[in-house]
């Protein structure tokens, strides 16, 4: 089985979480792209629900497709929020952002009852880190921002490269205006430890470390779906 059909096969386990009526994240990605095809075709059969996009790329897969949508302003309590991840470990932390959509995916998913993860069994590590960690960041200061990154992840045994993502011969924006530092630490022993030094730097606006947010991961896998709780 392709990596696309196991994509399918996670997305496909999501929607029966779906029900008439639910106010639904929408993640970005490759996954749950194959999720917002599925829900589409529910929705074309009869399904209604409210989504609220994570991207302006899934906003216009969803607007393309059918699937309707509304800002999070205008919805800002939502049921359940179905994203795709970079890893996922046994204890449901995640590592997301990959996609460059960390911030809006972080803000809809924490402002969802509920959060779970689609994706195939790749995605599944021991320990957070071969996936370099997406550090969100505001241009203003980018140097000094980089540098306080750096000795923040030192101070707990971190090391590697940090590169700023870039999109042909300019820095990558994200949906917010922001720039990306992709973090290549290694594995992370203690992402709550570096989770809350990240979030104490004034420039890092957000972090790919998702701890405490996801209540389940459907994998897909050559055998079929599990479930992770
Ligand atoms: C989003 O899409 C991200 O947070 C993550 O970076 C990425 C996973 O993409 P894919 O499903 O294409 O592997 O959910």
């Amino acid at each position: 089985m392709d990596a696309r059909q196991l994509k399918i096969q996670a997305a496909g386990a999501a929607l029966e979480h779906v029900r008439p009526g639910m106010r639904l994240g929408i993640g970005t990605g490759s996954t749950a792209e194959e999720f917002v095809r599925l829900l589409a075709e529910k929705v074309e059969a009869g399904l209604e629900i409210k989504g609220v996009p994570t991207s302006e790329r899934t906003a216009g897969l969803c607007v393309e497709l059918g699937v309707p949508i509304h800002s999070l302003d205008e919805l800002p309590e939502l049921d359940l929020t179905i994203d795709g991840a970079d890893e996922v470990d046994r204890e449901l932390r995640l590592i997301k952002g990959g996609g460059g959509a960390l911030l809006r995916e972080k803000i809809v998913a924490c402002a969802s009852e509920r959060m779970v993860v689609i994706a195939d069994e790749s995605k599944v590590v021991e320990t957070l880190g071969r996936f370099a960690l997406p550090v969100e960041v505001s241009p203003f200061g980018l140097a000094a921002t980089r540098i306080a990154v750096e000795k923040a992840a030192s101070a707990l045994g971190l090391t590697g490269a940090l590169e700023l993502r870039m999109d042909r011969d300019v820095p990558f924006e994200t949906d917010g205006g922001h720039f990306i530092l992709d973090a290549s630490f290694g594995r992370i022993p203690d992402a709550e430890a570096l989770s809350a030094a990240l979030n104490s730097i004034p420039g890092v606006v957000e972090h790919g470390l998702f701890l405490s947010v996801a209540c389940e991961a459907i994998i897909a896998g050559p055998n079929g779906v599990s479930i992770m709780k």
